[in-house]
């Protein structure tokens, strides 16, 4: 897609590939980054601001960081995955300069709402962690909605199995019965309420996630030589070979490739619903029919050949 750069808001919660969206998307020629909003979900904060920060000045760019809040009730990450951006900061202390950081003071929910009221044309949105800040911006202004332009999701699994298992954290996801996906998880009420807003939603659930695990072949074929490519080969490298040897996919980086460039996923458009409550929470499933909801693009078959070799095309362009 050519033609002019289109607005976007990156909403992400700081795990290695929520940085690595990040640097894709600094790097693609068709973005106009206008904030990156911080969900305080499988990161620890502080750090996650500090790498976002970073990145953004490794490629000469001030756009304001925005932290989240957490909600009232929320399903706490593995604290062993919260711990991830702190080591990505160690990797970022090496590699990367200090910043200035444009970190405004209000919330991220309260940023967005006064950004959207001002915005005069439509701002595309990519949420890589749980839907709590659009969700709130809008359901505090939903006139609001007029001026969000597609939203891209990587949330759920609709007829797959979730990730949320109790191996994660052995004795504290009491909650789930393994239906749901830790994005959807974290704030339920955020992703009920967030399918009901009628938004132009494009959804990538662990049904079309599954399908890309990271390689080391992947990994081996990013550019050395260069300052973006070689940043990208640490992260993944360290996604790959973390400690708890859990299989890392490209849970968000198929989302921004997707967003990049729809055209590499087939769609199916579905109603659906989120679960609230017992051990089916955070689960998205399919909406009884005749349910007044609105309807959602569902990604389901990716080209992964061709998924793969445009996203280090990206990274490895000069
Ligand atoms: O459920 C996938 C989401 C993605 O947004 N995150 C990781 C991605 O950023 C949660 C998650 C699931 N399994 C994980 C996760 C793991 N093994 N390590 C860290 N985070
Ligand atoms: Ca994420």
């Amino acid at each position: 897609c050519n033609g002019p750069k289109k607005p976007l808001i990156l909403d992400h919660d700081g795990n290695y590939d929520d940085i690595l969206v990040l640097l894709a998307l600094l790097k693609s020629q068709h973005v106009d980054l206008q904030a990156v909003l911080i969900t305080p979900a499988d990161c620890e904060l502080d750090p996650a601001v500090e790498v976002t920060g970073r990145v953004l000045a490794m490629l000469n760019r001030t756009v304001p960081v925005v932290p989240g809040q957490f909600p009232e009730r929320y399903n706490p990450f593995p604290k062993v995955w919260r711990e991830l951006a702190s080591e990505m900061q160690q990797v970022a202390d090496i590699y990367l300069q200090e910043s200035e950081i444009h970190r405004p003071s209000e919330a991220a929910h309260e940023w967005l709402e006064s950004y959207l009221g001002n915005a005069s044309e439509k701002t595309d949105f990519l949420l890589t962690g749980p839907a709590t800040n659009l969700n709130w911006a809008l359901r505090q202004r939903p006139h609001l909605a007029s001026k969000v332009g597609r939203v891209f999701w990587m949330a759920g699994a609709v007829e797959v199995d979730g990730n949320v298992r109790d191996s994660d954290e052995p004795g504290k996801v009491q909650w789930s019965d393994g239906s749901a996906e830790w994005n959807a998880y974290w704030d339920p009420l955020a992703t009920r309420e967030l399918l009901e807003l009628n938004l132009d939603l494009w959804l990538v659930p662990l049904d079309a996630t599954n399908a890309v695990p990271v390689h080391k072949d992947f990994i081996q074929r990013l550019n050395p030589r260069h300052q973006v490519p070689r940043v990208a080969q640490q992260i993944w490298a360290q996604s790959k070979f973390q400690k708890s040897n859990a299989i890392y996919y490209m849970w968000d980086t198929l989302t921004a490739g997707l967003y990049l460039k729809p055209s590499l996923a087939t769609w199916r458009s579905m109603h659906l619903e989120g679960h609230t409550e017992g051990r089916r929470q955070g689960r998205i499933a399919r909406a009884h029919r005749g349910a007044a909801r609105g309807t959602v693009r569902v990604a389901s078959e990716t080209d992964v050949p061709a998924f793969t070799e445009f996203l280090l095309s990206i990274f490895n362009e000069a």
